[in-house]
This record gives C-alpha cells, structure tokens and sequence, in this order.
C-alpha cells in the first residue's frame, strides 16, 4: 500500500532515567546496524523523559511522541502540558484518548475531540485511539463503538488534517491481559475503520495509518501486521523491552 508501517511504543508510566537511557540506546544502535527500511518507529515515555529522551533520539530514525496532552492552549491548567510545549520538546506525535485515559480520567468522546484538534493544530500527529470493551464485543456493539468514537474525533477536521492523522484499535479487553484480538478479528475492526474514513475524508482516509494495539509481542507481531489494514501496532508492555519492541519494528518491515 501507499502507507507506510508504523510501529509506536508506549512506555505509560514507567521509566526512570538510567533504565531509559539503557533502553534508548540499544534501540537506535539497533536500527543503526540493521535498518528496517521504510518503518516508521515512534516511542512514547513519560512527560517528565521526554526532553532527555528527545535528546537522545537526534539524528536516529525513532521518534519521539506524548502519551497525552491538554486540549488547552495555555494558562492556569496546573499539572497539564500543552501541544505547543510537545513541540517545543520535539515530539512528532501524541496518543490521544488511550482508553485508561478514558476509563481511568474519564476523558469522553468530546476531550478526545478537542485533543485531536490541539494536536494536528500544533503540527503533532495524533494517535487517535479507540476500542470496545469485552462486553460491548459480547453483546455484538463493538463495530459501532469503534465508529461513534471515530467520527466523533474527526468529523471537524479539516481534509489536509487526515494526513497526519494516525488512528490506534484498541480493543479494551486485549489491553495488558495477554489477551490479543486474533489477526481476523482486528482486521474486521480495521476494515471498518477504513470504510469510516474514506466516507469522512475520501481518499485522504485511505492513507491514514491504522495501528493495532493490545498485547503485541515478538510473537504475534507478524501476523497482525500482514493484514491488509493493519499499518503496525501501538506496543505497551513488550515496548519496554529492547529486544521485544526492536523483533515488532522488524515484523513490520
Ligand atoms: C495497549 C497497549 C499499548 P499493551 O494499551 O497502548 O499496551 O501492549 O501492554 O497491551
């Protein structure tokens, strides 16, 4: 396809300074020796690493990204941080509406919104998130849920904006379980997204990176990433460990 493969780590709230630098280092020399050609890698630490991180990835292929920010511009937000502070740290990219964002700080379908618009405004690709929960998928929603929070993160944006626009599928019920939806499964999800965006943004929908995210690992990377709409993945767990999230950034290649 026209896309390239996409694969982000998201550290969430672990980390501490020497660990980081360890893990940084191995990735980027990684990459260096053996480079997975047109893969884009992307990891997410902490806010408070994100300038050190960010210092260490000059002149390497990984970018650096957020794992949130404020739908605010500037002022008295105390403890928030803003998509031009992102920037100004150079980060690329910023996931947004992680669903323990969601469940965990009750962030709905409008802040999630509002997020994605703070972002692309600030010249930050979003990693838009979505994902039904295990009984939404029981009770046969999970289709509509995934297209209800879609649509509500990207019916104001503008054409131009699907371009930087990343969407991760998160199945909430595969998050950190060691539960992964099975390659079918998450391609049904995808091939749904897809059709969502091609009829909100046309052919601007069509290059809209579509991660899968939910207990990748070394293992299952590969036959994830081999469905046709599944861009790469959003990696928790496994991208704390370099040799893990290094083998997923080669499964994507
Ligand atoms: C899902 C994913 C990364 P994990 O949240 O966003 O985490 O790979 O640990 O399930």
């Amino acid at each position: 396809s026209m896309r390239n493969a996409l694969v982000i780590g998201n550290w969430k709230m672990n980390g501490e300074t020497a660990a980081n630098h360890t893990l940084v280092a191995s990735l980027v020399e990684s990459l260096e020796v053996s480079p997975v050609g047109s893969v884009e890698v992307g990891i997410c630490p902490p806010a408070v690493y994100l300038h050190s991180v960010g210092l260490q990835l000059e002149g390497s292929v990984v970018s650096l990204g957020a794992q949130n920010l404020s739908e605010h511009n500037a002022g008295a937000y105390t403890g928030e941080v803003s998509a031009a502070m992102l920037r100004d740290v150079g980060c690329h990219m910023v996931i947004v509406g992680h669903s323990e964002r969601r469940s965990l700080y009750h962030e709905d379908d409008e802040q999630v919104a509002a997020k994605t618009l703070a972002a692309l405004r600030a010249g930050l690709k979003p990693v838009l998130c979505v994902g039904e929960t295990l009984a939404q998928r029981e009770s046969g929603e999970a289709l509509d849920v995934v297209a209800r929070q879609l649509c509500a993160a990207v019916s104001g944006l503008e054409a131009d904006e699907f371009e930087r626009l990343v969407v991760a599928y998160e199945p909430v019920w595969a998050i950190g379980t060691g539960k992964t939806a099975s390659p079918e499964q998450a391609q049904e999800v995808h091939a749904h997204i897809r059709t969502v965006l091609v009829r909100v943004a046309g052919v601007a929908g069509q290059n809209v990176q579509l991660l899968y995210g939910g207990s990748v690992n070394a293992d299952n990377a590969a036959e994830l990433f081999a469905k046709p709409d599944i861009d790469g993945g959003l990696i928790g767990g496994a991208s704390l460990k370099a040799n893990d999230f290094i083998a997923i950034c080669r499964a994507a290649a």
